[in-house]
């Protein structure tokens, strides 16, 4: 296979400053004409050659200067020219067929419209271009086709104009005036409604907002288009970025391989990032979609304006504007709950990838398909380091490296060591040693250690970036912690200090402690890292209760829950909650933490329900070296029962509280939704029969879909008759609305139910399944590959499952199919004989004949 290298990076040898393109368009096929103005880079290698870049298409007609060519040749799927003197004219011709497109790359049909998705090499399959992100070029498109079947056409830009064609066809101009890579290009035509709003930039310039879906699902959009307003004044007050066109224009569709797309002006998105009302989206669809539609937004600044000179610089578009849109979330509600979950997201996807096969730096050295590079290492793990930055700098001095860097590189293609000298020359911090987080993979393990001597507490850290594929040697990197030590007391600390541990080993000294404090420490997850910090369970429950840092309080909870069963399943425990070696394992501290979270009236409900989330078994599974994923899932579940029945009482009562509160959006009522899920969770788990009663009471008096789909989550466990009976129900209430039939596959895919796997399987039997449909294939299939009941049944029919849709999704959609082998690639971190079944399904896959780039990519390096 082809392995592109960073270090490798040439610049292009031509450029194309303008393109002018015209479709003639049609479901079964389209013709493209494309016409590029091609100048010689003066900065480029000279080379007489123009590499343009095609991808299963072949061009009908090539013209240089207005002339057919006759020095062209195809080199595999390039199209390359040889080209004399300063400025030419080329004309291609190409036909696709975007309905036989099921790799939803390039143009697509997706029911009955047509639309694009170039991001990262999808032009290419449109039409032969140098397609590649440090290409930048002014594009100007002529869309024509049948009126009826598509009277909406859209592309980047302005629409400058239109007009009535012959035999039932109109047409549309379009001109975007901002250069941009050709990933950034973008069409739709189809039978599309808008909901519209107008937003008055800083400098008092109307911009039209339009939302288009199909006809039926306008009033499921308001809360994006309010979401995409309040995103555009955020921009402006936080990094003070204003929009530079008069349209904006967000798209639903239907088939999509990712969440969304920030194409110029046009961005196009999952439906599922859109379409939301009270009945049939819950509340953390709301936040997602409020936090998508943000990113997308703010990527005009971080991504289009300032582009990447390669796709090894992704981190720099997606790491950056992860945290843009998490302070805009964090801004829009809760700081503390979005910290919590964003975190939450790290530990779950990002550190089993840093620790696995597939671990590479958040800018990675080279790839075979880049696709496979959309990574939350590149993304949330990218977040947080330039998180860091912002930690040290202090928000004002960030915001002056922020402003630099947008200056600076507004209209280029940059790089991450671009983004890191203007943040060191805005801020005035030194980050010599700090870009290290850029090329080592890893997530660093620091150990804390804590003694007391006389009014002194002194701190020892050490840290350890662990070896990773292709990095065996690390190098200890600046990690900056945020510590408080409390006096114990009076339950307060004398404020916050930043330490940042840039050696492999330091101390810290911090004076005026009489009494030996409680250490609380990497407060608002201030470093990426995991800690290991020598404490006893007592100051754990401390911080549990007392901390003014949320996030340090959910800390200690998982941290004790952690504790308690790693204990539980490396030492066994009888029913008393006694080892085998006759020791507490520490469950008791965890009813108490728990406890404390119950009754302190002051906490807002919306952490409260945060602070009671057990943490899941791949979290569990990332703090051993070789996991077995069926203890700890079990050792998990008796927990949740013990507690449940430990505190039944107050988690009824919290179930009833939260249950009398009326529906609205506002935080206390979304708070009251979160703890009655999550005090029906640990009723459920104490008492199956009461939490049948309540769950299937809840469910029929549901006015919403958070309600109904909590309740539903608990009958889905439990194997009684109401469950049956809600599913239908819920099946039939919701029926042709494929985001909430979506639901209904994921959360009986994702369920405990004794017999999961059998439900599984004859879900992908029913008539409403698809493969092809990516957000049907992921809620039944990627469920079960998240379900560690499902996934790592002992019998191994969990990875069979999961082999099996690798081997069928991979001819009808590489990208999406690549997404399910990381699952099975951790078979290093898990006991032998799971291990060998999971192996042995790699291999399967690895034994096809014809495999695409980007499975063959994930399965070999997961053997390797
Ligand atoms: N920048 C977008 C990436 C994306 C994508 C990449 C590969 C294949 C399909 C894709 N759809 C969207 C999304 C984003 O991060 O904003
Ligand atoms: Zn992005």
């Amino acid at each position: 296979p082809q392995v592109i290298h960073r270090e490798d990076y040439l610049a292009p040898a031509w450029l194309v400053p303008e393109i002018a393109l015209s479709f003639r368009l049609g479901v079964e096929e389209t013709h493209v004409c494309s016409k590029l103005t091609v100048t010689r880079n003066p900065d480029g290698n000279g080379s007489d050659v123009l590499r343009l870049n095609g991808d299963q298409i072949s061009p009908l007609v090539v013209k240089v200067d207005g002339r057919a060519a006759r020095d062209w040749r195809m080199d595999g799927p390039d199209l390359l020219l040889e080209l004399d003197g300063e400025r030419h004219a080329i004309e291609i011709e190409t036909l696709v067929q975007p309905v036989t497109n099921t790799q939803l790359m390039g143009l697509y049909a997706s029911n009955g419209m047509l639309c694009t998705q170039c991001e990262a090499e999808g032009f290419r399959r449109i039409t032969f271009f140098p397609d590649r992100p440090d290409v930048l070029s002014t594009y100007s498109v002529r869309m024509e086709g049948n009126k009826a079947r598509f009277p909406i056409l859209l592309s980047n830009g302005n629409c400058t104009a239109r007009g009535e064609g012959a035999e039932g066809r109109h047409w549309a101009h379009w001109h975007d005036p901002w250069p941009k890579p050709s990933y950034l290009f973008a069409l739709v035509a189809g039978n599309l409604v808008a909901n519209t709003a107008r937003f008055t930039t800083m400098s008092g310039r109307q911009v039209e907002c339009n939302v288009w879906v199909r006809p039926g699902d306008e009033n499921r959009t308001q809360h994006a288009l309010d979401s995409l307003i309040a995103a555009m004044k955020w921009d402006e007050e936080a990094f003070g970025r204003e929009y530079d066109l008069d349209l904006f224009n967000i798209v639903a569709v239907s088939d999509f391989n990712m969440g969304a797309m920030e194409n110029k002006g046009l961005n196009i998105f999952n439906t599922r990032y859109v379409l939301a009302e009270p009945d049939t989206a819950t509340d953390a669809d709301y936040d997602a979609i409020e936090s998508v539609v943000g990113h997308e937004y703010f990527h005009n600044w971080s991504g289009n304006r300032v582009t990447c000179r390669d796709w090894f610089q992704l981190s720099l578009k997606e790491g950056f504007t992860v945290l843009r849109d998490q302070l805009f979330s964090a801004d829009m509600g809760s700081e503390a709950v979005k910290r919590i979950e964003d975190v939450r997201i790290l530990r779950g996807g990002q550190f089993p990838e840093d620790s696995g096969p597939l671990a590479h730096p958040i800018r990675p050295d080279s790839y075979q398909e880049i696709s496979n590079f959309y990574t939350s290492t590149v993304y949330n793990k990218g977040a947080e380091v330039i998180r860091m930055m912002r930690t040290m700098a202090g928000e004002e001095r960030f915001r002056k490296g922020t402003d630099l860097y947008f200056e600076r590189h507004d209209g280029e293609a940059a790089t991450c060591e671009d983004f890191v000298r203007a943040i060191e020359d805005g801020t005035g911090l030194d980050l010599g040693r700090f870009r290290l987080w850029y090329s080592q993979a890893g997530t660093p393990r620091v150990a804390i250690a804590m003694r007391h001597e006389g009014d002194t507490a002194i701190l020892t850290a050490d840290q350890a970036v662990p070896a990773t594929p292709g990095q065996a040697i690390k190098q200890p990197m600046p990690i900056p912690l945020r510590v408080a030590l409390f006096d114990r007391e009076t339950a307060s600390h004398s404020g916050e200090r930043l330490i940042v541990l840039d050696k492999a080993s330091d101390t810290f000294r911090f004076e005026g402690c009489p009494r030996p404090p409680v250490l609380s420490v990497n407060r608002g997850f201030s470093a990426p890292v995991a800690l290991e910090v020598e404490r006893p369970d007592a100051d754990l429950v401390f911080l549990a209760a007392h901390d003014d840092d949320p996030f340090a309080r959910y800390e200690a909870m998982q941290s004790l829950i952690v504790r308690h069963l790693i204990r539980a399943v490396s030492a066994g425990l009888d029913e008393t909650g006694l080892d085998k070696t006759g020791r507490e394992a520490g469950r008791d501290a965890v009813r108490q933490a728990c406890e404390a979270v119950l009754a302190d009236e002051a906490l807002e409900d919306l952490i409260r329900g945060e602070l009671l989330i057990l943490p899941t078994v791949a979290y569990l599974s990332e703090q051993l070296l070789v996991a077995d994923p069926g203890a700890l899932h079990q050792a998990r579940e008796a927990l949740k029962a013990w507690l449940g029945a430990e505190l039944l009482d107050s988690f009824r009562a919290l179930h009833d509280r939260a249950s009398a509160v009326p529906f609205g959006r506002d935080a206390a009522a979304r708070g009251a939704r979160k703890c009655k899920a999550q005090s029906l969770v640990y009723i459920a788990a104490g008492d199956p029969a009461e939490g049948a009663r309540r769950a299937f009471a809840q469910y029929r008096a549901a006015d919403n879909m958070s309600d109904r789909q909590s309740a539903l989550t608990v009958l889905c466990g439990l194997d009684v008759p109401e469950r049956e009976e809600a599913l239908a129900d819920f099946h039939k209430r919701h029926e042709g609305n494929a985001l909430v039939i979506d639901k209904w596959f994921s959360l009986q895919a994702g369920s405990f139910h004794p017999r999961v796997l059998d439900h599984i399987r004859t879900l992908a039997q029913h008539g409403d399944f698809t493969l092809s449909n990516p957000n049907r294939a992921r809620a039944l299939y990627m469920s079960a590959a998240l379900n560690p009941k499902a996934f790592h049944d002992a019998s191994g029919e969990g990875y069979a499952m999961i082999g099996e849709i690798v081997r069928r999704l991979d001819p009808i959609n590489p990208q999406t199919a690549a997404r399910f082998v990381p699952a099975l690639g951790r078979w290093r971190r898990i006991e032998p004989d799971r291990a060998r079944l999971m192996r042995a399904e790699l291999e399967e896959i690895a034994a096809l004949p014809t495999l695409s780039r980007d499975v063959r990519e994930q399965v070999t390096k997961s053997l390797g």
